[in-house]
């Protein structure tokens, strides 16, 4: 087991641009709950979130909201903070790139390149898309358009290159050296070819602009937004100062999570950055399917911008997270739906897991005196319940290793069902008049497979297996996963709380519905 291995993991950091909608919650909440999964699986976890704060797209937001650049970052900055809290994020840092500790790393990797001969001083002529912070080639347009569809407009100023064309091959190596580097494998066969077809120097300093870190030595240049950007992963973990305990520790990264908008910045940029400064690239890119409202491109223009506040207004936190997880399978694009989303509550969370957690509650409520039930002697049908529960943690370990949340649910949920089923067939409602011991076993055998099923929840809905943890009475100090099996049981005769609703079915509101 793996016991005590640090695991990094960061998010992309966002562009304080906008308000903070449901895409940005999305990649965050998988992390979190990776986070979350390590934590309880006893591994040291650094979990990293923040804000892109440079760049001409900042600076323009900042420019049409009448606002100084770093006045304007500080408050858009706040949402994705006030996001965090919202959501439940468990992240252990928040960085901005306007911070001090950054433009140290910035400037020091920038140092690195140079003093490598990773760097000279040229001029770049060619297309910019300030939507995208991209450099485009004439060959790359579509209608005149970069091929995102963002507006291109036409650059031509002093630039410092970075040796990009030097680094296909020892990159080609890369992925081959280590398949499980960019995943999921579309990704990776759609990266390899990239590099294969050929890589062009990339510029990485703009002079038309000022905002952003300055160049060393060079205070007419500043650094193109996606180098200063993409070396936040090692600015928090220390970066200049590779000899201290958290570079030590946390770099190489265990996984960048990024969608999949971003993945040639991650899979390919960043990691030949960090090889031509001498340091190692992260273990892993995990590159997420994008999200479409109700068919359509989620957009300001189009008016269907979702955001996770009223969302988690709506439907409940918990149930919000469940979703997003559950209902698309990660790496793929997916459609949000508030018809899935009652779908999922109503079937998956108050019907499966809600009732089973609530039916075996309030049998033991009435029926045993209000505390935890003898356990008898086993038959092989409630070790078959027990074991399937016991069963889970390795199975749902390496589903999320790979990032396969929605196998996880699946495989946890399978259990919920084999529990309900159980609770079918020894129908315990009968056993309370015919055979009370057995009754007791049967709802011992339930309550101790409902806290395998919390404890395993936990990380994708922290606040609703709390709860249920809660009604039986685990102790706060016995929920991680090294309290499952049999040595934690659950202890007969021990008192417990009175039970209650943990997922309500979601009835529409004649108004939420309209
Ligand atoms: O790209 N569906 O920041 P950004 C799913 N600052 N995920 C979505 C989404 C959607 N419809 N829309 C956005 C940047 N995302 C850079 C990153 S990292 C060194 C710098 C998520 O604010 C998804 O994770 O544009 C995507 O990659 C990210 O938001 C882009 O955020």
């Amino acid at each position: 087991m793996p016991t005590g291995t640090p695991y990094y993991i960061t998010t992309p950091i966002y562009y304080v641009n906008d308000a903070p909608h449901i895409g940005h919650a999305y990649t965050t909440l998988a992390c979190d709950v990776l986070a979350r999964f390590m934590r309880l699986d006893g591994r040291i976890v650094h979990f990293l979130t923040g804000t892109d704060e440079h760049g001409q797209k900042v600076e323009k937001s900042a420019r049409a909201a009448g606002m100084d650049p770093l006045a304007f970052c500080d408050k858009v900055s706040q949402n994705f903070r006030d996001l965090a809290r919202a959501m439940n994020f468990s992240n252990d840092d928040f960085i901005r790139t306007t911070e001090q500790r950054h433009i140290i790393a910035s400037q020091a990797i920038w140092n690195e390149l140079k003093a490598r001969g990773q760097i000279y001083l040229g001029s770049y002529a060619g297309w910019y898309s300030v939507r995208d912070e991209a450099f485009y080639a004439e060959s790359e347009l579509v209608d005149g358009k970069a091929p995102t569809g963002a507006d291109v407009e036409w650059v031509e100023e002093p630039s410092y290159f970075f040796r990009l064309s030097a680094w296909q091959q020892p990159l080609l190596e890369h992925y081959a050296a280590h398949p499980g580097f960019v995943a999921p494998e579309s990704r990776r066969n759609e990266v390899v070819s990239f590099v294969q077809s050929g890589l062009r120097d990339l510029s990485i300093s703009r002079t038309s602009f000022g905002w952003g870190v300055p160049v060393p030595e060079d205070p007419d240049h500043i650094m193109y937004v996606w180098l200063d950007a993409l070396t936040n992963y090692i600015t928090a973990v220390g970066y200049p100062d590779t000899a201290s305990d958290s570079f030590r520790s946390f770099w190489p990264a265990s996984l960048h999570m990024v969608g999949k908008d971003i993945l040639r910045f991650h899979a390919v940029y960043w990691p030949a950055f960090l090889m031509a400064a001498g340091i190692a690239p992260p273990r892993r890119v995990f590159a997420h399917g994008w999200w479409t409202i109700e068919g359509q491109k989620m957009s300001k223009s189009l008016g269907n911008v979702i955001s996770p506040l009223e969302l988690i207004d709506r439907y409940d936190l918990d149930p919000v997270r469940y979703f997003l997880l559950r209902e698309v399978p990660f790496g793929n694009d997916g459609d949000f739906s508030h018809r899935q989303m009652v779908h999922r509550i109503n079937g998956d969370l108050a019907n499966d897991y809600g009732n089973l957690v609530q039916r075996v509650l309030s049998m033991v409520a009435k029926n045993c005196g209000g505390a935890t039930p003898d356990d008898g002697a086993r038959r092989p049908e409630d070790a078959a319940l027990i074991g399937a529960a016991r069963d889970l943690l390795p199975v749902v370990r390496e589903l999320l290793e790979e990032q396969s949340f929605h196998k996880a649910l699946e495989a946890i949920w399978e259990v919920v069902g084999q529990a309900n089923r159980y609770v079918d067939e020894q129908a315990p409602w009968t056993l309370r008049r015919t055979d009370p011991p057995r009754m007791a076993a049967v709802l011992y055998a339930l309550a101790e497979a409902i806290r395998h099923l919390a404890i395993l929840t936990q990380p994708f809905m922290p606040q609703a297996s709390a709860r249920i943890l809660d009604q039986l009475a685990v102790p706060a100090g016995e929920r991680t996963f090294a309290h499952l099996g049999p040595e934690h049981a659950l202890r007969p005769g021990t008192p417990l709380p009175r039970p209650e609703g943990v997922f309500p079915r979601h009835v529409e509101t004649a108004e939420a519905s309209a």
